[in-house]
């Protein structure tokens, strides 16, 4: 991290930000629990300073995250269209937080490019590309969480409370697999110990993430298990897939997927992993890797996506059957990659 760039940059918003603005803070389609906490997280420490805030999302997010705190607040563009866009137009800032290419705003990339707000982003992904006056961008942060409270920190320590801590911990939490994946360092320790000395509930917190699924879900994880996931040995590299009739067979909400991309790295020996999943317009699709095998790469050449190196996604317009076709015709070219120590 550029702490000393990040430190003028903090400095100058401060200046900037001394007396109330309307500042918008909006997030990637399909926000996760690191994108979700951010905004809310950030909606709240700004408020105590007396700005107008709004958080906009560009769609709907799992029923998991709808406890966080001042989630009731959120407005959601693919539901409250006019009410966004007047708050996108009418706006002094915008804070883009866990993204960094404005296609991933879906529906809203329009509104947004056309907005005349001072731009400031706040994102881990890798390649930056979006146009900002500020940009705090740390690839080495376990989550956007982690980097925004370091941001917090720097900017006012006195206005994180333990409503604030419990979103950023949701992020930290969501975005490193509690803790077990490799970008999860010694300073995201570090955060999450600071997160606790606010006095937050960490296993209501995981509880409301991880045990809040529906019956029918386990049944779905089960079947995917059971009759749809198909094992490449010789690749070290499973699939999972579920069309639509599947999804409609099992009552299917947004957030039921979530976590099935990972379950076949559990398999000893696998070390990529992909998920698909059939929507009315497009097939989606989740990669994980572990060690150096780049699913980053692998999105953003073949699936119009990217990510992390470990963790990433991406979509096609194909039918589901000729995506996952294609999925293993690509597998022979990186068999040296994945067998590589
Ligand atoms: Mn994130």
């Amino acid at each position: 991290m550029h702490v000393l760039e990040h430190k003028h940059q903090i400095a100058r918003l401060k200046e900037e930000l001394s007396s109330p603005k309307r500042v918008l803070i909006t997030t990637h389609q399909g926000p996760d629990g690191d994108a979700m906490g951010a905004s809310l997280a950030f909606y709240q420490f700004l408020k105590k300073m007396g700005h107008d805030v709004a958080v906009v999302t560009p769609n709907d997010y799992p029923e998991f995250l709808n406890w966080l705190p001042h989630n009731g607040d959120v407005v959601n563009y693919m539901r409250q269209k006019v009410l966004a866009e007047d708050l996108i137009a009418n706006a002094d800032y915008i804070f883009h937080l866990d993204y960094n290419q404005l296609r991933r705003s879906a529906d809203m990339t329009n509104t947004l490019a056309n907005a005349t707000a001072v731009r400031v982003m706040i994102d881990h992904h890798p390649e930056p590309n979006l146009l900002v006056k500020y940009s705090f961008s740390d690839t080495t942060a376990s989550s956007t969480c982690e980097l925004l409270l370091t941001i917090m920190q720097a900017w006012n320590n006195d206005l994180i409370d333990s409503d604030i801590a419990t979103c950023i911990y949701t992020g930290v939490m969501t975005d490193t697999g509690c803790f077990s994946f490799p970008n999860a360092t010694a300073r995201t320790f570090t955060v999450a110990s600071v997160l606790l000395s606010y006095g937050i509930d960490r296993t209501m917190i995981y509880d409301r993430i991880y045990d809040n699924f529906s019956a029918q879900r386990m049944r779905l994880m089960g079947y995917c298990l059971n009759d749809k996931m198909e094992v490449f040995p010789e690749y070290r590299t499973a699939l999972i897939s579920l069309n639509l009739e599947e999804q409609r067979r099992y009552d299917f909400v947004v957030g039921d997927s979530e976590g099935f991309v990972n379950l076949p790295l559990s398999i000893k020996g696998i070390r990529f992993s992909a998920f698909f999943l059939e929507k009315e317009d497009k097939v989606k699709i989740s990669f994980r890797s572990k060690g150096d095998f780049s699913t980053n790469d692998f999105a953003r050449k073949h699936f119009k996506g990217g990510g992390h190196l470990n963790a990433s996604g991406g979509e096609t317009k194909m039918a589901l059957d000729a995506a996952i076709r294609q999925f293993r015709e690509l597998l022979p070219a990186y068999q040296k990659a994945l067998n590589a120590l």
